[in-house]
């Protein structure tokens, strides 16, 4: 029997369309198209393994336990907007006060990258329904889940938006999952960029293990963390692990880090494993760093699959669009096995 994998989406992630970004002053075309979305969701139909499902799981009682009520009611009402919203001054002393919407905008916003444009509250929304919906599956028995999330997630705070991110996806099925009554998750995040949102919302957090590999704050975005001595707080110290890499690096380098970030999940002995994958590590992503090869990221899922571990994959970055939907095909073909 052909072996197959559920693929939840949402047609909300097809509409909404950021512009532009603005990178040192400068309009630049926006990344994260909904190109993405069409390449990838092709490359899936076309594949023949992907059980193509849109069936939803409102995410709203999960989102509401990662995210704070003031940010999530900033970016609801902000997405009614007919103009995209940018920030412009960011808080020059530590406060939470910001009553003119100059200054909340620099309070929930922390880059030029991430407008609030039209619709965008209902896609993040969907996106996390989606998330949570593959989670589903996983406790229904699933082994293995793919969630075509978009927008991404992985650098939302639980206050603060950024990189593309609005709702943190992989935090929002973690927690709905933790509430579900599994004891321990594990978050392995292959997102060239580090995935400080993520991080944020479970750094005090012993139960939801956080494992991330990507280009060195030093080089990329976000730029202030990521670092290798960022272990966590609190209970949570030791559940939180960074591997950041210099420029360049390739499959087999890759690969190295790769085998040191299983290990420590599979020594957690996690009850579920969410995967934030991004394809953004591609040798041909226009704002990548590493070299890696569309065959490398088969091996990739081979070797998470190895854990044997119930995981859900939900999509982060990528924005080489002519490669992207090869990409998330050959790691899913190793995620499943065939
Ligand atoms: C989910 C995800 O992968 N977010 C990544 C956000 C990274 N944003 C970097 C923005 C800089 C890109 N523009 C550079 C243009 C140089 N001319
Ligand atoms: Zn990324």
């Amino acid at each position: 029997m052909a072996k197959e994998i559920p693929v939840i989406y949402t047609q909300a992630s097809f509409e909404y369309n950021p512009e532009y970004e603005i990178f040192s002053g400068e309009k630049e075309p926006h990344a994260e198209t909904i190109d993405r979305v069409r390449r990838i969701f092709d490359a899936l139909k076309e594949s023949g393994f992907a059980q193509i499902n849109t069936t939803l799981i409102n995410g709203m009682p999960w989102i509401e336990q990662v995210h704070t009520s003031p940010y999530l009611d900033f970016l609801r009402r902000n997405s009614e907007s007919s103009f995209p919203i940018y920030p412009s001054v960011h808080p020059y002393l530590p406060t939470n006060k910001a009553v003119n919407p100059v200054a909340e905008r620099g309070l929930y916003m922390f880059d030029t990258y991430t407008p609030i444009t039209k619709g965008v509250y209902e896609a993040a929304v969907d996106s996390a329904s989606c998330a949570v919906a593959g989670a589903k599956l996983l406790l229904e028995g699933e082994p293995k889940v793919y969630s075509l999330t978009r927008p991404p997630g992985h650098h939302a705070e639980k206050a603060m938006m950024g990189g593309y991110c609005y709702i943190n996806n992989a935090a929002v099925a973690a927690k709905y999952l933790r509430g579900q009554g599994a004891e321990k998750v594990a978050i392995f995040d292959f997102d060239l960029h580090h995935g400080n949102g993520t991080q944020d919302i479970f750094y005090d957090d012993p139960n939801v293990l956080f494992v991330s590999i990507h280009a060195s704050p030093d080089i990329k975005f976000p730029y202030y963390t990521g670092y290798s001595d960022e272990t966590g707080a609190g209970k949570g110290e030791g559940a939180n692990y960074n591997f950041p890499l210099p420029e360049g690096v390739d499959d087999e380098r890759y690969h190295q880090e790769v085998e040191k970030a299983l290990k420590i999940i599979y020594e957690y002995c996690p009850n579920f494993l969410l995967i934030s994958a991004g394809f953004d590590t591609h040798v041909s992503d226009p704002i990548g760093a590493f070299r890696l090869s569309t065959e490398y990221y088969r091996m990739l899922g081979e070797s998470i699959a190895k854990l044997d571990l119930p995981a859900l994959t939900v999509q982060e970055g990528g924005y080489a669009t002519d490669t992207l939907g090869a990409n998330v095909v050959s790691y899913l073909k190793g995620l499943i096995g065939i």
